[in-house]
């Protein structure tokens, strides 16, 4: 049968000569990178491999290591201090990752950050939010030498370039977080602390200083040190990073190659929208002069697609974004049994959406940054059974595969550590089970990586919808039918459905459907079926619809910028 369409497709290019008889691609997205799915780990709260490089002497009046968070309720904790997670525990777990089905691993900042723990800002209490006295570095995210690795990291023949090979050999790529907006909280301490508010050069050199002024009492003017930063504040105590500054931008492409030199495959960027658009436009063009096509998506914390669509355009860079709206309709959805799969829809922008390509992004359901998705056991399947069909690359948040500190926001137990105990002991959760189960189904099935998205039925407990992916030697049609319901639920699939046999790709009995008929199944109480038929597209209103998927997949901006240049 695939031997005659071929057959004719191939006479009918000879019969006309002309280019449109050959097959038509139909493609979500062709980044590579968007083929993986993303484990996040805060590496200090991962795995401690090493205790050798926990630096638990560190600090002198101001240690940095263990320090709870005080007033936790009976039975929980939080901490701000170092609790000796290092790039060891990753790679002692590289295999428990990748066997669940991801192809990338995020990382948090491993550039050198302060000794000491912060004693400006506002105290940390339970649950508290924007304070950071008495916190420490652990996160990553406040900088000081953006060239030089942070001494709890490494181990003996484990420096990032060794870590990123280790990780390669294990089938992982690295997706590096990197922060360009800040750099350490860098005044309203009592006294002066090394470290905090500097910048240092990749040779050690210090080249910007805050000095602990206010940044309104910043001379940039006079003072060189001053220079790197704005005179007014941003986010919190944390220096602000000038981004009209071309020095600014030097040192971090500076910086920012040199690790995409040793091995990290994408970005993360941390608060893209606190830089301008011009900014990340000249950054991007110089990390991709050097290693074209590098992937990165940035952190426009914003549920407003209208406001992080920019991030994604041509004229800022051509950076992804980590899908914000969808995600708060993911929590709307997942953490209340009985809400309408279709709020989901309404997020999903397949065509002349706000985003360049809305299959690149990122779509999670949470994170170090907020409340972890406060779901059920039930819940959270359900939700990777979402993530990991629906159009998008998944990223999990490290222990969302147990349902871990679930509900829970920062300083409250979200970026508690996870340790090696609980991840031996992860094949008993119900919820690891499913997602690697799902995981697994996606690592090997193109058209729920970077597939055409065709939405059915997106109502009450039940969505179904196809995944098409057409080039080259890949045709496949996925047909996702999700059911989020306490009840197995019927289905009855009749549009566009092309008459073939359709193989289970979750056990089952394939299922023929002849010219024009149906495809009627059930799918058990939060779960998932997916029909797989590797064939050309070819029912023709079928074909209509990817047709105009394909064209109008993009935002507007992008069929304007054609049209401009004159193509
Ligand atoms: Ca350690
Ligand atoms: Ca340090
Ligand atoms: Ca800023």
């Amino acid at each position: 049968m695939i031997k005659r369409t071929t057959l004719l497709a191939g006479a009918l290019t000879l019969a006309c000569g002309c280019a449109q008889a050959a097959t038509p691609e139909f493609v979500g997205t062709d980044a590579p990178f968007a083929s993986n799915a993303i484990y996040f780990v805060m590496t200090d709260r991962f795995v401690n491999g090493d205790p050798s490089n926990d630096q638990r002497d560190q600090g002198g009046a101001h240690p940095t290591f263990d320090i709870p968070v005080a007033g936790a309720p009976k039975g929980e904790s939080a901490n701000i201090g170092y609790l000796g997670g290092d790039f060891k525990g990753v790679l002692d777990n590289a295999g428990y990752i990748r066997g669940m089905g991801f192809g990338a691993v995020w990382i948090t900042p491993i550039v050198d950050n302060p000794n000491e723990a912060f004693t400006g800002g506002d105290p940390v209490s339970w649950g508290s939010k924007f304070t950071d006295r008495g916190k420490t570095g652990f996160h990553g995210y406040w900088g000081v030498n953006f060239y030089k690795l942070d001494e709890h990291l490494p181990s003996k023949g484990l420096d990032f370039a060794q870590f990123t090979a280790k990780m390669h050999a294990h089938g992982l790529k690295t997706v590096l977080d990197i922060v360009a907006n800040h750099g350490s909280p860098a005044f309203t301490m009592p006294k002066a602390q090394p470290m905090f508010g500097q910048i240092y050069d990749r040779d050690g050199k210090l080249i910007a200083d805050e000095q602990n002024l206010p940044p309104y009492r910043l001379d940039p003017a006079r003072n060189p040190l001053h220079r790197f930063y704005h005179a007014y504040d941003d986010l919190v105590q944390l220096s602000n990073n000038d981004d009209q500054n071309p020095a600014v931008l030097d040192y971090f492409v500076g910086a920012y190659n040199q690790w995409v030199d040793q091995g990290a495959d994408a970005f993360r960027i941390d608060t893209i929208s606190h830089m301008s658009t011009a900014f990340w436009k000249q950054f991007a063009a110089r990390i991709r002069a050097k290693h074209p096509g590098f992937f990165m998506f940035g952190e426009a914390f914003d549920y407003s697609p209208d406001n992080i669509g920019q991030y994604t355009w041509p004229s800022s860079g051509s950076i992804s974004v980590l899908d914000f709206p969808l995600r708060g309709r993911i929590a709307d959805v997942f953490e209340h049994p009985g809400s309408d799969y279709a709020k989901l829809l309404d997020r999903m922008y397949l065509t002349n959406g706000p985003y360049q390509n809305p299959y690149e992004l990122v779509t999670f359901y949470d994170n170090h940054d907020m409340a972890r998705l406060n779901a059920s056991d039930n819940g959270f399947i359900d939700a990777n059974n979402w993530l990991f069909t629906a159009r998008g690359i998944p990223a999990i948040y490290y222990g969302s595969e147990t349902g871990f500190e679930r509900g829970k926001a920062e300083h409250q137990g979200n970026r508690n550590y996870y340790g090696q105990q609980r991840i031996d002991a992860a094949s008993k959760s119900p919820i690891y089970r499913q997602l690697k189960r799902i995981a697994q189904l996606r690592e090997n099935t193109p058209a729920l990586q970077r597939g055409l998205m065709l939405p059915l039925r997106f109502a009450g407990n039940q969505a179904a919808f196809y995944r098409v992916y057409q080039k080259g030697d890949i045709h496949q049609i996925a047909l996702v039918l999700l059911n989020k319901g306490d009840a197995t639920a019927p289905f009855d699939i009749s549009d566009y459905l092309q008459a073939s046999r359709w193989q289970p790709a979750l056990g089952g009995a394939a299922i023929d459907v002849p010219e024009g008929g149906h495809l009627r199944t059930s799918v058990p109480a939060h779960d998932v079926q997916v029909y797989l038929l590797d064939a050309v597209a070819k029912r023709a209103d079928l074909v209509v619809e990817l047709t105009r998927l394909m064209q109008e997949r993009g935002h507007p901006e992008r069929l304007s910028t054609r049209f401009n240049t004159g193509g």
